[in-house]
């Protein structure tokens, strides 16, 4: 009996081949038996999928070795934001405009063929921004998708001097092919269950050479909510804007300590996720001490000055707080 795989199919199946980590492959094998088309003539390679997973599952973690997993780039700063997009889209160009990385820009595609990670500072935070090699519709990295996974926000770099559609294809087809994406019809899960999907937005590139009507192209073709943000590495317009985009984006919130009867310590703020109440900062603060928290004094949005606040009152970004512990 025929099989009669899907598109869907196809798509995790190329996911699984390109996953270098047992836990992507383990995502990809779940997602491939999520959509395999379910009736006798798919019997035994559902039995072989099951085995596989059981296998990959049960293998003990690998510990020590000398192996390094280039796409794996350790976090810094408020937020880390990945770029995606296609060779000589303008990726590395605008890290190198934006932050003192020292990045790979030609005009030959795959200049870049590892992740460099740079620092964009906006007002008092520093938000990393990582250039990354470009994907095409045949091509990803093995390992490339573990970047992605573990970041906080995607910025999908689009050529305006370009095929903006076949641009666009190429990585929505690789973030909902992943489950990567925020929103998609089948988000994957962790093992604590926690949704793996990641937020987006777009970084219109190379503007000073765009091609006529092709940010409203984007525009009608991108299919989700994302903002647009229109840039040029060669001219700087919109590079400015960059860092509050991505801090808006993040949302995330700073919050100043304050020591009793000291000035408030302006240099360095915590950044927390929006939402955030005075406990979490505690627990930001000292870990340790968290529990012993005794009270907590506020300046700030909505407050007034030096107002006592509960455990679970919810911060505003620029509040500034006095933790007193017992
Ligand atoms: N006119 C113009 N050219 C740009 C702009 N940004 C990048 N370029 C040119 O586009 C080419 C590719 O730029 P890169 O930044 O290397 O592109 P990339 O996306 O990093 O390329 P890969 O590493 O292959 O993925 C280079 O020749 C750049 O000089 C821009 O804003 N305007
Ligand atoms: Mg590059």
């Amino acid at each position: 009996m025929p099989a009669n795989l899907t598109p869907e199919y196809f798509k995790a199946e190329q996911w699984f081949r390109s996953a270098a980590t047992s836990d992507e492959k383990i995502l990809a094998l779940e997602q491939m038996l999520r959509v395999i088309p379910k009736h006798k003539g798919t019997d035994h390679m559902r039995a072989d999928l099951r085995r596989k997973l059981s296998k990959l599952r049960e293998a003990p973690v690998k510990k020590g070795g000398k192996h390094t997993d280039i796409f794996h780039v350790p976090r810094g700063g408020a937020g880390q934001v990945v770029l995606l997009g296609m060779p000589n889209s303008g990726k590395s160009s605008i890290v190198g405009a934006v932050t003192n990385a020292k990045v790979s820009v030609a005009d030959f595609p795959f200049a870049t063929h590892a992740p460099v990670p740079g620092m964009v500072q906006y007002e008092d935070v520093q938000i990393q921004l990582v250039d990354m090699p470009p994907i095409t519709a045949d091509y990803i990295a093995p390992g490339q998708v573990g970047t992605y996974r573990n970041c906080d926000l995607v910025g999908v770099v689009i050529d305006l001097s370009d095929d903006v559609a076949e641009q666009l294809g190429a990585c929505l087809d690789f973030l909902e092919s992943r489950n990567l994406l925020a929103g998609g019809e089948t988000p994957a899960f962790d093992n604590q269950g926690n949704v793996l999907g990641k937020r987006a937005f777009c970084i219109c590139s190379k503007c000073d050479i765009a091609r006529t009507g092709a940010k409203e192209e984007l525009e009608e073709l991108r299919g989700y909510p994302w903002e647009l943000l229109e840039v040029s590495a060669e001219t700087g317009e919109g590079l400015s804007d960059l860092g509050r985009k991505l801090f808006e984006l993040l949302n995330i919130i700073r919050i100043y300590s304050k020591r009793p009867g000291k000035p408030a310590d302006m240099s360095e703020p915590f950044t927390l996720p929006a939402g955030s109440t005075v406990m979490d900062l505690a627990n930001a603060v000292h870990r340790q001490l968290a529990e012993n928290l005794k009270s907590a004094r506020i300046w700030g949005t909505g407050v007034y000055d030096g107002q006592n606040a509960q455990r679970t009152h919810v911060l505003h970004d620029k509040d500034i707080i006095e933790l007193h512990f017992s």
